[in-house]
């Protein structure tokens, strides 16, 4: 095991609560204050712009302490990182504020962004503390899974920076934005493209005067509290053959949705791609993308259900939603890794011991009850109809 235990971290930290309350001159490595008597031997130009930045980055830091919101944290260190950039490379400040900005990103299961934080703290090469603070990061890493050896990601970045012409939910997207991951990408082994969930939170369920509701389907508050990614649209026939070698849909198309997979296929197909359903509640959070109403936009525009056609349809006809995700209505039911229960569980992870499955979305074949963000149905995971399809899920890492 690498050092740099708890108690130096606390002690760092309380290096930051100085610095916060604004007694702090540039710290020492060790956590120390350094004396004032002692001016760093620098230029003057050089030494002004330290103490803009120093400046700077104390008012940035003075908006931290109170922040809980690990994206909003995120997103402070960040700005905080950028302008200890001007300080010389064995600034304490800057040491600091880099470690804190890669365990912020690895709350947020961000391991591109906890990786190169950690190669610079490394690079840095200035003392052994930023050396120690570069390998506890990496540490990290190792115990998620990620090897400390360059491995590329999972996916490749189709777009880095979230498109507010597809996401047009103004507090999704900044949501989106701070936690810093890229937001579309492509998973590598199957060509699904996927875009980025942000954690928060939300009302599962439906209110009791919401037309067509049943009774399974009472409210709750959820937290999703890590970053998914899930593909933009239901796992077409392409997609699924190029994986499983068959097609067993009913309405042939290469880029209508795979039907007549069972939960269980579907597991076959997560098991052999590193992909996963997703949760109960990650697919009514990416289903209501903000939205709190029995549809999240209008359903004619978005959905493909009984009223409106007798068959599935290529996927990404209709609009999609305000997070960017095609056919959460309608079009083929989808299968979510949960267990069945009258109360949903309501975690971000799925839950539930029961034999049958949750399906979600209604389908082509649907009236108007089913295809509601919060309607669900179930059925055993042996199970296959022409209007049973899949979505996909994934954590960034
Ligand atoms: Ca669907």
């Amino acid at each position: 095991m690498h050092g740099f235990g708890r108690t130096a971290f606390a002690a760092w930290w309380m290096a930051c609560a100085l610095l916060l309350a604004g007694v702090a001159q540039p710290l020492r490595a060790d956590g120390a204050v350094q004396s004032e008597s002692a001016p760093p031997v620098t230029k003057q130009a050089a030494e002004g712009d330290e103490r803009l930045a120093v400046a700077k980055a104390k008012v940035l830091a003075k908006e931290l302490e109170p922040e809980k919101d690990p994206g909003k944290r995120l997103g402070i260190l960040s700005q905080i990182v950028e302008q200890t950039a001007a300080l010389p490379k064995d600034s304490a400040l800057r040491m600091q504020m880099l470690f804190l900005r890669g365990m912020a990103a690895l709350e947020l299961n961000n391991a591109e962004l906890g990786w190169s934080t950690a190669k610079e703290l490394r690079a840095l090469n200035a003392s052994m503390k930023a050396d120690e603070a570069g390998l506890e990061i990496l540490a990290k890493l190792d115990l998620k899974g990620w090897n400390t050896a360059e491995k590329p990601a999972w996916y490749e970045v189709v777009t880095r920076e979230v498109d507010p012409a597809v996401v047009t939910d103004a507090d999704g997207r900044a949501r989106i934005a701070a936690t810093k991951l890229p937001w579309k990408v492509r998973d590598r082994k199957t060509g699904i493209v996927m875009l980025l969930c942000p954690p928060g939170e939300f009302v599962m369920g439906s209110p009791e005067n919401e037309v067509g509701r049943s009774n399974n389907e009472a409210q709750q508050r959820v937290s999703i509290t890590r970053a998914f990614y899930i593909s933009e649209a239901e796992v077409t026939q392409a997609q699924w053959e190029r994986v499983m070698g068959a097609d067993p849909s009913d309405y042939q198309g290469a880029e209508n949705p795979v039907e007549r997979v069972s939960w269980d296929d579907c597991q076959r197909f997560c098991a052999a791609t590193g992909l996963r359903l997703p949760s109960e509640a990650e697919w009514e959070y990416a289903c209501r993308a903000g939205t709190t109403g029995a549809y999240a936009g209008d359903l004619d525009a978005m959905a493909w259900y009984a009223a409106n056609t007798g068959s599935p349809h290529a996927v990404k006809q209709k609009r999609a939603n305000a997070w960017g995700l095609y056919d959460m209505h309608g079009n083929v039911w989808e299968w979510c890794q949960d267990g069945y229960a009258t109360k949903a569980a309501g975690t971000q992870d799925a839950a539930g011991a029961s034999s049958a499955r949750v399906l979600r979305g209604g389908s082509w074949y649907d009236v108007t009850g089913y295809v509601r963000s919060s309607g669900r149905y179930d059925i055993t995971p042996d199970l296959t109809y022409n209007n049973l399809g899949v979505r996909v899920a994934r954590a960034p890492l």
